[in-house]
């Protein structure tokens, strides 16, 4: 076997063998792998013709087959057989060779398997993929981790597979080392989990507040693409909103059931920043949102609970509620993306990775879920300043919520009469008006804790810590 393959693929499931037909219609030689050899054989056989590969049956057949240092991509199920995948390669390779996991794995998992590996002298670059199926073959946004060496290798065959910018740069970028790209990667799920949240919501009262049915709601949707709310979500939402069901004749949406899945990066992304302390409500919102619809039992055992049905507008007040829907959904945009790249620049502090958010929203351009034209304005804020303390300071963007704020009140004002659920919309207006608010009620909190806990609290006027003897004369004390 030639050692003449620039990159090899083993795990050739949908992801796996779409990303290697791309490298090989980049004009890279490509060593394929998979664990049950059918797989290898018939991508060969079925796309063969796109480019140069190397099919390969066993472990040392594949790693013989690579170029020096090699670099071989893992895109098998992400947890145990990600483990799996590495105690069989990891001893056929040497000092300087990469190992690249392109799945879904929890960044802790890529830094141990770092760690592990970096004693060997052999890079593993955990590498976040976004695209789905038809990302993976035409071009995904690429969020590699990894050390800077192994960047030096890979970056310029990431740039070529990866999705463009409508600016024509490469989706990709180093963003730091270990586990940040998993990490990055994983935020990017939970913030698409929080905006397609926001444009339920938005489609929810446009249905049953406006009264619009939902071919008429594609069309707004179809309209606001052309605005700032210009995205690959909105596009598709307006796709799936118009189209009809062949046995029914009914809306689509109307036939299928109203529980939504999730696979868990959303839930990670929440849980990491409840460790890390950052308020992500938005996203948080979205993951519970999705259990909420789960609990058919539940659901069904609460449907006679006492509360409003919602009652369209007319014709004439239905345009203008829908124009206020629009700046509500973008001003919660705005925040949902402010909580993400907090946890972002958390998670950077945390484990010292020094990520660039600028260019974390300039990969998300293309190639991913959230792609969006609004991505663009927040690279232009992280560029302009880069220790911008949260998005909300950017003054274009807190210039427009202020804008949008009062239609964003009247909407909520509207769905909580109507007895409309928006939790999301809600979530963000309530963190917008935290962090504006003068004092907030964590002064009670904290004498609260005091009164049963003796867990102290600071002042206004001194510094230290203090205790009021609550159960004796309530004097003061310095802790
Ligand atoms: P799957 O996640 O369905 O995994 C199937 C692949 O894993 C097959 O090649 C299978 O080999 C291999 N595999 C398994 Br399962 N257990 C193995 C083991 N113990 N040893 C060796 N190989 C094993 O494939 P996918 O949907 O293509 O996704 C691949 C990765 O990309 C996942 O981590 C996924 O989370 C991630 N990802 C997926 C998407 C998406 O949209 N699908 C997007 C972004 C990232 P076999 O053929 O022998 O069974």
């Amino acid at each position: 076997m030639s050692n003449s393959a620039q990159i090899g693929v083993t795990g050739l499931a949908v992801m796996g063998r779409n990303l290697a037909r791309n490298f090989a219609r980049n004009g890279y030689t490509v060593a394929l792998h998979n664990r049950t050899a059918a797989r290898t054989h018939a991508l060969v056989a079925d796309f063969g013709h796109e480019g140069d590969f190397v099919a390969t049956e066993t472990a040392k057949e594949f790693v013989e087959a690579l170029e020096r240092p090699r670099r071989l991509m893992i895109m098998v199920k992400a947890g145990e057989p990600t483990d799996a995948v590495i105690q069989e390669f990891a001893p056929l390779l040497e000092p300087g060779d990469m190992i690249i996991d392109g799945g879904n794995a929890h960044f802790e998992d890529t830094r141990r398997r770092e760690r592990d590996l970096r004693g060997q002298g052999i890079h593993f670059v955990g590498t976040g993929v976004s695209g789905g199926e038809e990302g993976a073959l035409n071009g995904p946004s690429i969020m590699p981790g990894g050390s800077k060496e192994s960047y030096a290798s890979l970056g310029p065959m990431l740039e070529k597979i990866s999705a463009k910018a409508p600016d024509g740069s490469p989706c990709v970028t180093h963003c730091g080392p270990d586990g940040a790209g998993h990490f990055v990667k994983m935020v990017h799920n939970g913030i698409e989990y929080a905006d397609m949240q926001l444009i339920g919501e938005a489609y929810q009262l446009l249905r049953d507040v406006a009264g619009y049915s939902p071919a008429q709601i594609a069309d707004i949707f179809r309209t606001w693409n052309t605005g700032r709310l210009d995205s690959y979500l909105i596009e598709i939402t307006a796709e799936v909103l118009s189209h009809v069901d062949a046995a029914t004749g009914k809306p689509f949406v109307d036939v299928v059931q109203d529980r939504a899945e999730q696979k868990g990066t959303g839930r990670w992304t929440v849980q990491i920043a409840l460790d890390l302390g950052v308020p992500v409500s938005g996203i948080a919102e979205a993951v519970f949102a999705r259990s909420l619809s789960g609990h058919a039992d539940l659901r069904a055992a609460s449907r006679e609970l006492v509360g409003p049905r919602a009652k369209p507008l007319g014709e004439s007040e239905a345009a203008a509620f829908a124009d206020r829907v629009e700046q509500a959904l973008y001003a919660s945009k705005i925040v949902s993306y402010t909580q993400g790249f907090h946890e972002i620049s958390a998670g950077s502090d945390q484990y010292d990775w020094d990520i660039d958010l600028g260019a974390v929203s300039a990969i998300w351009r293309g190639g991913c879920i959230i792609r969006a034209a609004f991505l663009d304005r927040i690279r232009a804020a992280y560029d302009a300043r880069p220790d911008l303390p949260s998005l909300l300071s950017d003054e274009t963007f807190a210039q427009e919520i202020a804008a949008a704020q009062d239609d964003w009140r009247e909407v909520l004002v509207a769905a909580t009469r109507q007895g409309v659920p928006a939790p999301g919309f809600s979530a963000a207006l309530a963190y917008y008006d935290a962090l504006r608010a003068d004092r907030l009620p964590a002064a009670l909190t904290q004498g609260q804790r005091d009164f049963f806990g003796a867990h102290t609290y600071r002042r206004v006027d001194r510094e230290g810590s203090f205790h009021t003897l609550w159960g004796g004369d309530r004097s003061e004390v310095e802790a």
